[in-house]
């Protein structure tokens, strides 16, 4: 039992045990050994329903291979819809590039077909039956990688790349959760000698045996759930998360009405309750959440005429008191809070004008003072802050154009840095933060056409990478983000339609982890009993 990753998960010293396993095994024969056995029973384990769990068989046994190397490994998986480019990790000379010359492989990468894309991918996941869901991922996402890669991966010996276990680990991974979303899916024999009982030849195994992942390997991937949803009235158009009593709460606002309710999620999830709700002027447009003297405050501010207030939550949640209140210019689009020195202080954008400024709220909630000024580009729509190594950061991208840019906030306020910029596609309308493993990761969600994507940033702040992407329906508006003990969530909203539903992130391989922590904390001697348990 291990834990499947992207091998952009994996650690350095993850990353060259597996790589030195293979070559330990091609130096024992093992990896032409299963080169020839893909080869020889090339017709049991394709074009047939026992495809999945023939290939899920052969991977259980390389694995079990390398692990006579170092117990500790599990092959890691390549997704392609994502991890597309010629010059990505995958193929530097540290890790995969490095096999080509040296097993003589003869890649040609992306020369001759190209690699699925997270639509197909999340089209075939989608399929009901087990007859169609196993036909089309093998015909329209598994087939095109192996003469992308060209070379040994696009002939019958594929299994002489090591390439081969890693796409193979993706496709078994993209079953695995298919089995979880279609419960009630049965395994559907595609003819004589294919069904549920039937050896996979040369193997005495069933698919009967290799059905249920879990009791092989799990993986770990992000994957969301619903836990909640309903039907509200449209027409919410701000969300604003903050914490009270321990529990997460939100306040929503109609910019339209002025309808105004302060709501607090349930501790399991499911489902919200609404604890205070009121009729406020329509027409504010940013509520940014701070806290002062361990009370929680916001800031609210309309766009249109310039009107702003620093506004408490009262201790209980039902209402918010004005503490202080003023006219400024109009216009400001974005506010991205954050701390320096235990002090709140935000940065403020005019997206029509590119006025910036860097503001220090007031000890007293008494107002702000401004520290620092100046004038950018036009058309910056989100700032996303996060923080690397204890210091502010946060990524800006301009929906219009693709922009983006990865900023570090100066220490003392004066200013911020660009350390990375780039061009993405244009319509990324929401960027979700959450915490993987201890490092900033974040939901991208197109508006338009539903796209989706979970990326990490790099632990330099040098760019980000894209570890999943997908596809949801059209048209949410707003996303919650919060925790429920250690697991993410969020709240999502369709502004025209009022659909709303609460999902979790799931985290397979750190629950296992922590719960085996948990063990291991509770008792010696099932830290002893577990040990062996692992190791078997
Ligand atoms: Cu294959």
């Amino acid at each position: 039992m291990g834990c499947r990753k992207n091998y952009r998960y994996l650690s350095a010293l993850e990353r060259d045990r597996f790589v030195q396993a293979l070559h330990y095994l091609k130096s024992t024969g093992v990896v032409d050994q299963f080169a020839s056995e893909h080869d020889t029973h090339f017709s049991m384990g394709h074009n047939s329903s026992h495809f999945l769990p023939w290939h899920r068989e052969f991977l259980r046994r390389f694995e079990d291979a390398l692990r006579t190397y170092d117990p500790d490994i599990s092959i890691p998986y390549w997704n392609s819809t994502v991890d597309r480019s010629t010059t990505s990790p995958l193929w530097a000379a540290d890790f995969m590039g490095q096999f080509d010359a040296a097993w003589g492989l003869g890649r040609a990468l992306g020369a001759r077909s190209s690699l699925p894309t997270a639509r197909q991918a999340h089209q075939v996941s989608a399929l009901g039956g087990y007859d169609g869901f196993w036909r089309d991922l093998e015909d329209v996402v598994h087939n095109p990688p192996h003469p992308w890669v060209g070379g040994v991966m696009a002939t019958s010996v594929s299994p002489g790349d090591p390439i081969f276990y890693l796409h193979h680990c993706w496709i078994d991974m993209l079953w695995a959760h298919w089995q979880v979303v279609h419960p009630g899916a049965a395994f559907e024999s595609s003819g004589a000698g294919f069904g549920l009982n039937d050896p996979m030849h040369p193997w005495a195994t069933t698919p009967a045996d290799v059905i249920d992942y879990t009791t092989i390997n799990v993986y770990d991937y992000p994957r969301f759930d619903t836990v909640w949803e309903d039907e509200w009235t449209s027409g919410w158009t701000t969300f604003m998360p903050f914490m009270l009593n321990g529990a997460q709460h939100y306040l929503a606002y109609k910019h339209g009405a002025g309808d105004v309710d302060i709501d607090r999620i349930r501790a399991d999830g499911q489902g919200v309750d609404t604890i205070w709700e009121d009729t406020w002027s329509s027409g504010w447009t940013t509520f940014m959440p701070f806290t002062l003297s361990g009370a929680q405050h916001y800031l609210a501010y309309k766009k249109g005429s310039g009107d702003v207030d620093i506004d408490r939550i009262r201790p209980d949640g039902l209402g918010v008191d004005t503490v202080w209140e003023d006219t400024w210019t109009s216009g400001w689009s974005s506010f991205v809070p954050f701390l320096l020195n235990g002090h709140p202080h935000y940065l403020a954008y005019k997206v029509g004008s590119g006025r910036v400024a860097i503001d220090r709220i007031r000890d007293n909630g008494q107002g702000v003072d401004t520290i620092w000024e100046d004038t950018w580009s036009t058309g910056w729509t989100t700032f996303m802050p996060f923080l690397l190594n204890g210091t502010p950061h946060y990524l800006a991208y301009k929906i219009g154009s693709g922009d983006v840019d990865i900023d570090r906030i100066n220490a003392d306020g004066q200013g911020v840095n660009t350390i990375w910029e780039s061009t993405w596609t244009s319509g990324w309308s929401s960027f979700v933060p959450f915490l993987r493993h201890g490092q900033p990761h974040y939901l991208a969600y197109k508006i338009g056409n539903g796209r989706v994507s979970v990326d990490r940033i790099k632990a330099d702040g040098l760019g980000v990478e894209t570890m999943w992407e997908g596809a949801w329906t059209k048209g949410w508006s707003s996303f919650v983000p919060f925790q429920l003990g250690q697991r993410n969530y969020h709240l999502a909203y369709k502004y025209l339609v009022g659909s709303v539903d609460i999902d979790t992130i799931h985290m397979t391989c750190t629950g296992i982890r922590s719960w085996i922590l948990a063990l291991i904390a509770s008792s010696r001697s099932v830290r002893e009993k577990l040990h062996v348990a692992v190791r078997a």
